[in-house]
């Protein structure tokens, strides 16, 4: 049993959510729908850094590898993260290639096949593909899903997702974990690990700012986790009604909470 909780939120912008009813309901994972990450801690940004060997030989028979990182850091207003993702050398036949947060962190031999499967924890499993429209039904980890497959090199895509969390507390954490490129047959060409970046800040843009380190895990959630319902407007995002994990209060984005215990 856990506390279910009612919230209103509006983006910092003022953009009231209107619920988007689907006639026939899209696959849901089978813990419901990702929900909108809130309390993102936005003082840390993570990048994983392609290496200079592809996983996939074959896929570079005269050596090297796909060149690039994806880089993410949450908004300074806590809500989803922002990713900036940066590829070139791609093979020059065989796309458009799909990337993902996988759910392992890959091994120091490189081997993707290490790196499981997609970053999940609602469920939903790979198939069917998510409509990238409805990004709330797709995996959390299926970022070209949800925010487009590489179709140019060099690619370079800046977007915000409502359902990854720099914040370790949070199921859609995925800043110890990994990312893996993949051919559309899902071979895997290569992957990398996320890392702590020194943080830059405010609306970041892949520029980070060195700060002092060791205070990663100066990041304490006030109180466990408990699922609540939202409908949040965070900008550019199609989100209606939605369940958050909300950490703690205070979220500057949320305005009216109207509780009652289950
Ligand atoms: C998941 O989201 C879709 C799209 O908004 C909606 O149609 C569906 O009812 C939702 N499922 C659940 C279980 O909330
Ligand atoms: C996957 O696709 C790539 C690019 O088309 C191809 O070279 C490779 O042989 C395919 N792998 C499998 C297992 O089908
Ligand atoms: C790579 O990882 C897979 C899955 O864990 C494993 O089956 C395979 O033996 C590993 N290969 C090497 C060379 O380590
Ligand atoms: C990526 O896009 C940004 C914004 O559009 C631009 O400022 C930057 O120069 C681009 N970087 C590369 C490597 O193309
Ligand atoms: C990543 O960090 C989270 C939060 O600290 C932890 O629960 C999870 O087990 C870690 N995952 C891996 C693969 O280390
Ligand atoms: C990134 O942001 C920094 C600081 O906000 C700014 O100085 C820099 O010009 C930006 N770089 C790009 C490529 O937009
Ligand atoms: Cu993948």
């Amino acid at each position: 049993m856990r506390a279910s909780v009612l919230l209103s939120a509006v983006s910092a912008a003022g953009v009231l959510a209107q619920d988007a009813v689907a006639a026939t309901g899209p696959l849901t994972g089978a813990r419901g729908n990702a929900t909108v990450t809130i309390n993102n801690p936005s003082d840390v940004a993570y990048v994983a850094t392609l290496p200079e060997t592809a996983f996939d030989t074959a896929a570079f028979p005269e050596g090297g590898n796909v060149k690039g990182r994806i880089w993410a850091q949450a908004r300074p207003d806590g809500i989803g993260v922002t990713f900036n993702v940066k590829f070139s050398n791609l093979p020059k036949t065989g796309g458009p290639f799909t990337y993902h947060i996988h759910a392992v962190p890959v091994p120091a031999n490189g081997n993707c096949t290490a790196a499981g499967g997609h970053l999940d924890p609602f469920q939903r499993n790979d198939d069917p593909p998510c409509e990238s429209e409805l990004k709330q039904t797709c995996q959390v980890g299926d970022l070209s899903g949800k925010h487009g497959k590489i179709t140019s090199d060099p690619f370079n895509a800046t977007y915000h997702d409502l359902f990854a969390s720099t914040d370790p507390t949070n199921p859609a954490f995925f800043g110890n974990l990994s990312f893996v490129l993949h051919y559309p047959n899902k071979t895997r060409i290569t992957c990398a690990n996320f890392v702590q970046e020194a943080a830059a800040h405010k609306g970041g843009n892949g520029t980070a700012k060195t700060t002092p380190t060791g205070t990663g895990s100066a990041v304490p959630s006030k109180t466990p986790a408990s699922f609540v319902t939202v409908s949040a407007a965070a900008a550019g995002a199609g989100i209606a009604s939605t369940r958050v994990a909300v950490l703690g209060a205070g979220a500057a984005a949320v305005l009216v909470a109207i509780a009652m215990a289950l």
